[in-house]
């Protein structure tokens, strides 16, 4: 009786997936320009090394070999990777104005942009030294473009224009842009923007550095995209990336693993081994018909009185991107 009392509950499964990666590192004595070695990497291992951590750029500096000073990795400031800040969109480069020479992100950090009177476009940094009237749009207002005469740095104009219009202006083609110059007697905001150093080459959003002093840093008339480290120190570096250097590939494997939270609620003994035995075949045979295969299954007391059942699903797989 208490048998079909437990088999015929409803078994709750919460389960949870979770993906890890691993990276194995390969030092690769070829000078390279950056953007060679990123091609060499991607042909013989999976990419340029990410650094996603500590332990991980602990590990990279344990790959490198005495020989040269510096050595390539997959950071790299992006000059093209440009958004609106309506709606966080993609900027397409479908319509753009950039003035000729432009954006150079010349003399660093200008990764905010302007429209001149003329219609122009030019990279300026966003920060409050380089204060400017901006440009909002205004979904539902009689007139769509709204000129803020207040100057004001380019993250306190989409605040401002957020709170009282709908956001920066975006332009997605000629008569936009014709229209929004019209309305212009200086330079002017306008809402697309740019994060530096925001992915690695792998595509891997960017969340630990570990620049050496006083880097990124500016140099006149010279732009450093990409990222070395310092064999030594493994502290990083920006530098051209048209240099060349040593560098670091990655190869990657990832590995999935899964977790299911199962309650039961039952008046049976479940501390009857034979009972726990009988538990365990019946719900293997429910996960194999939920298309699951290579798993493992094994009880776990987890306080003195219940007990709590575990299934744990590894499985092992190389990928490549
Ligand atoms: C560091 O990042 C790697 C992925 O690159 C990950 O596998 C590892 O678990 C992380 N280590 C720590 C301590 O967070
Ligand atoms: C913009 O100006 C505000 C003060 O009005 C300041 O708090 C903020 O840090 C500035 N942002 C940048 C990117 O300079
Ligand atoms: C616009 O929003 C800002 C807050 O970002 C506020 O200080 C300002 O008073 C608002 N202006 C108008 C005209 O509503
Ligand atoms: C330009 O873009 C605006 C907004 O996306 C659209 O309403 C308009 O029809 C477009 N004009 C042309 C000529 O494509
Ligand atoms: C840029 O925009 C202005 C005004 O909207 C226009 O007169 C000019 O021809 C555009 N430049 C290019 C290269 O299309
Ligand atoms: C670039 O901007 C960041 C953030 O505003 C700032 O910490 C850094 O000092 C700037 N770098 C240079 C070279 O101006
Ligand atoms: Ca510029």
């Amino acid at each position: 009786m208490k048998k079909t009392l437990l088999f015929v509950l409803t078994l709750s499964v919460l389960s949870a997936r979770t993906t890890s990666v691993i990276r194995e590192y390969h030092y690769v004595e070829i000078l390279k320009t950056w953007s060679d070695a990123q091609s060499y990497c991607r042909e013989k291992f999976t990419d340029l090394a990410t650094v996603e951590n500590q332990s991980d750029n602990d590990r990279l500096l344990s790959v490198l070999q005495t020989l040269g000073n510096y050595a390539w990795i997959g950071l790299y400031d992006n000059m093209e990777g440009w958004k609106w800040a309506l709606g966080n969109a993609d900027f397409s480069n479908e319509y753009s104005n950039w003035t000729t020479g432009e954006p150079n992100n010349n003399n660093y950090n200008q990764t905010c942009t302007l429209m001149g009177s003329d219609g122009d476009w030019i990279d300026e940094p966003c920060s409050s030294q380089y204060p400017y009237r901006a440009v909002c749009y205004h979904e539902n207002g009689p007139s769509k473009y709204i000129v803020v005469n207040t100057k004001m740095n380019w993250t306190d104009a989409r605040t401002y224009c957020r709170s009282n219009y709908t956001d920066l202006a975006s332009v997605s083609n000629q008569s936009e842009n014709n229209h929004i110059s019209s309305l212009l007697t200086e330079n002017t905001w306008i809402g697309l923007h740019r994060n530096t150093w925001a992915y690695w080459s792998d595509q891997t959003p960017t969340t630990f550095t570990y620049w050496n002093e006083n880097r990124p840093n500016k140099q006149w008339n010279t732009v450093k995209s990409c990222v070395e480290v310092r064999l030594t120190t493994g502290m990083w570096f920006d530098n051209v990336c048209s240099r060349n250097n040593y560098f670091i590939c990655q190869k990657v494997y990832s590995r999935q693993q899964q977790t299911f939270k199962l309650k039961f609620q039952s008046e049976a003994d479940l501390t009857d081994p034979a009972l726990q035995q009988q538990m365990l075949e019946q719900l293997h045979a429910k996960l194999e018909k939920q298309g699951l295969s290579d798993f493992k299954l094994r009880w776990t007391v987890t306080d003195g009185q219940a007990f709590h059942k575990e299934q744990k699903k590894k499985k092992d797989e190389g990928s490549c991107g």
